[in-house]
């Protein structure tokens, strides 16, 4: 069985993005026979969903959660779902602004997360990480990701079960600033408890 985390490149004026740095180093752990692939995502509308098809067609997860940063908020947030749109105001990281956009024609206008959101969130208060639900992952690329994962796991035939993690700054983002964090630390012992939860989960 594998597992699939993405997170992404740096954007806009950050220096680092948390999503990547959280889950970098389990890259190829193997976890109760279960072998863990960690990919890094560009900040794109447009690439990003192929790569997210390519990486479901050639691991066929049987848990694909990605991680995406929204720095202002206060806590973990666990997305409940994807809508098929695009729309910002700031430009992605190949300087490209999609306004009112679907992401696929043919696609529904929302999939709910596959994965089961309260129990994660059980499992990250245990670590004593605040984490809640969120009813929206926003209409920038983050949510595009979560979208293109639950359209083509449906598309490929795929079992799948995909989520979506939106992770605060990494304090070390705003040492300087007025701003809510975790530190990325307690951020990655939440990540292997999730882990060992899904695996624990697929057991049972
Ligand atoms: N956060 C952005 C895109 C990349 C990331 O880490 C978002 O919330 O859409």
């Amino acid at each position: 069985m594998n597992i699939l985390l993405t997170g992404f490149e740096k954007f806009g004026k950050e220096k680092m993005n948390p999503s990547w740095d959280a889950i970098k180093d389990l890259d190829g752990a193997v976890i109760n026979n279960v072998r863990i692939f960690c990919r890094q995502l560009p900040v794109s509308f447009k690439r990003a969903p192929t790569i997210v098809k390519e990486l479901l067609r050639s691991i066929r997860p049987r848990f694909y959660i990605a991680f995406g940063l929204a720095g202002g908020r206060n806590t973990v947030t666990v997305e409940r779902v994807a809508i098929n749109i695009m729309d910002s105001t700031k430009p992605d990281n190949d300087n490209y602004t999609p306004k009112d956009e679907t992401i696929f024609e043919d696609g529904p206008a929302a999939y709910f997360a596959t994965v089961p959101i309260k129990d994660i969130i059980k499992v990250l208060r245990g670590k004593r990480i605040p984490a809640i639900i969120s009813n929206s992952a926003g209409t920038y690329v983050c949510n595009t990701v979560f979208y293109s994962g639950l359209y083509y796991a449906n598309k490929l035939g795929l079992e799948t079960k995909v989520g979506f993690i939106h992770l605060p700054y990494d304090t070390a983002q705003v040492l300087d600033k007025d701003k809510p964090s975790l530190p990325l630390s307690l951020i990655k012992n939440g990540i292997v408890e999730l882990i060992n939860f899904l695996i624990e989960m697929k057991n049972r």
